[in-house]
């Protein structure tokens, strides 16, 4: 069954919670209702990485991560994943409890490979077309499915080489990083053909921009939106979504599981 990642931005400028959740109380608490919700996974960003967003430093980013992993994994039994491109971040998250490095970078940052490596927790490898600040401008590719998977794949084969190992990798297209409303539609038909290859795959595009332009709706108004591309995410094979609304999802998720298995006994 396709397992669910709660999100929890620590951002002050985090996309769609504009802050809310800034205060490391409220962080927490928004966490651990995500746990009671059914989330299996929580993860905790302190740099945002939405589209225009501006990169952080490395103090400021732990100073924001830090105190709410080990505060969620004192409070509650769920993996916490961090989301975070830098080698410091990782370690010093996985000090303080964390179970999932989640690099919207897979890693490519000076000592990012050799770091998770050596931590021995499981890694998510996202594609990305340019940086966040600027990767919106006129994303292009030939072919963009073969271009993600070929780039996963090899990112992929680059950490089983630094010693992770093939059970320890999830792979993820990278929903919205570089890409116009075609390329998303284009990464999300093929879920069937990223799903059957070697790494489970993990797919987030909860609230993101490629809803609101499919229905016309403002970020706040996303849920239904964001419900149904999670549900058919997992129906073509996802392992893991990554979403906002955690309640709403496992719902949506259980419905799935039980009348899929109904018209399709096989599944
Ligand atoms: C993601 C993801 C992530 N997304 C993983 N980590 C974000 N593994 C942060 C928009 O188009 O999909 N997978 N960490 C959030 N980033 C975005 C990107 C938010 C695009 C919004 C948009 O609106």
């Amino acid at each position: 069954m396709t397992r669910v990642m709660g999100i929890l931005n620590t951002t002050p400028d985090s996309f769609s919670d504009g802050g809310l959740w800034a205060d490391r109380n409220h962080a927490v608490e928004h966490a651990l209702a995500m746990v009671s919700a059914g989330a299996d996974i929580i993860d905790v960003g302190g740099e945002s990485t939405r589209p225009g967003a501006r990169s952080i430093g490395v103090q400021e980013e732990m100073d924001r991560v830090l105190p709410v992993v080990e505060a969620i994994v004192a409070q509650a039994t769920v993996t916490v994943s961090v989301d975070t491109s830098k080698p410091e971040v990782m370690k010093a998250a996985v000090a303080a409890g964390a179970g999932l490095v989640n690099d919207v970078f897979a890693l490519r940052q000076d000592g990012a490979l050799e770091t998770a490596a050596g931590l021995g927790v499981p890694v998510c490898l996202m594609h990305m077309q340019g940086r966040p600040r600027d990767m919106q401008s006129d994303p292009r590719y030939a072919d963009v499915v073969t271009e993600v998977e070929a780039f996963l794949v090899e990112r992929a084969l680059a950490c089983e080489a630094a010693g992770i190992s093939r059970a320890r990798i999830l792979i993820d297209p990278g929903f919205g990083f570089g890409k116009s409303l075609q390329h998303n539609i284009d990464l999300f038909r093929a879920l069937p053909r990223l799903c059957g290859g070697d790494y489970p795959v993990l797919v987030g595009v909860s609230r993101k921009s490629m809803l609101g332009a499919l229905t016309g709706k403002p970020v706040e108004d996303r849920l239904a939106a964001s419900v149904a591309a999670a549900v058919l995410a997992a129906r073509h094979g996802a392992a893991v979504v990554r979403v906002h609304d955690v309640a709403e999802t496992v719902d949506a998720l259980k419905v799935l599981q039980v009348l899929e298995t109904a018209v399709h006994p096989s599944r």
